[in-house]
């Protein structure tokens, strides 16, 4: 049975920790790479961890991930907010889907109050800082016993 957990990051996400640490804090996404690759070990999961601009490179990720996951955990970003592509992408896909947002995102604008991705995960993380990531791993590998069980 697959472990495979994609782990995947929508746009601007690449300059995490270069730039607004008051939003969205100081490290780095090779920093948040780094202990999603610690504690999916911990939990035995093979994580895949992946970032992208483009939204087609998403959908490809998330076609791909439908066919070899055992899971998904994602951070849409800014498409989490307009993003109806991701969102029937995520649906047509068996396996748990964790969304994960760093900043509390219903403490901001109201435009990003609203997720079109919300409504194909199990559950959603905000605002618990990039502790999110492993946190949703933590939650992903119990849906995956519980599911293989
Ligand atoms: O809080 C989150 O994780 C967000 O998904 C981050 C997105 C934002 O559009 C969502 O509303 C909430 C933005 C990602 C951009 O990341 C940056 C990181 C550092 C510097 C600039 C952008």
């Amino acid at each position: 049975m697959s472990r495979l957990v994609y782990v995947i990051n929508g746009p601007n996400l690449n300059l995490l920790g270069k730039r607004e640490p008051h939003i969205y804090g100081s490290e780095t996404l090779a920093d948040v790479e780094a202990d999603c690759r610690r504690v999916g070990a911990d939990l035995g999961l093979d994580i895949l961890f992946l970032q992208s601009n483009r939204e087609y490179e998403i959908i490809d990720w998330i076609h791909e991930a439908r066919e070899t996951a055992a899971g998904i955990v994602i951070n849409p970003a800014a498409f989490t907010h307009t993003s109806v592509a991701i969102l029937d992408a995520l649906l047509a896909c068996a396996c748990p889907i964790l969304e994960v947002h760093i900043s509390n995102v219903h403490k901001r604008e109201s435009f990003r109050h609203h997720s079109y991705v919300s409504l194909a995960a199990s559950g959603v993380i905000a605002g618990f800082g990039t502790q999110g990531y492993t946190l949703a791993l933590q939650r992903v590998a119990r849906l995956i016993s519980e599911t293989s069980a």
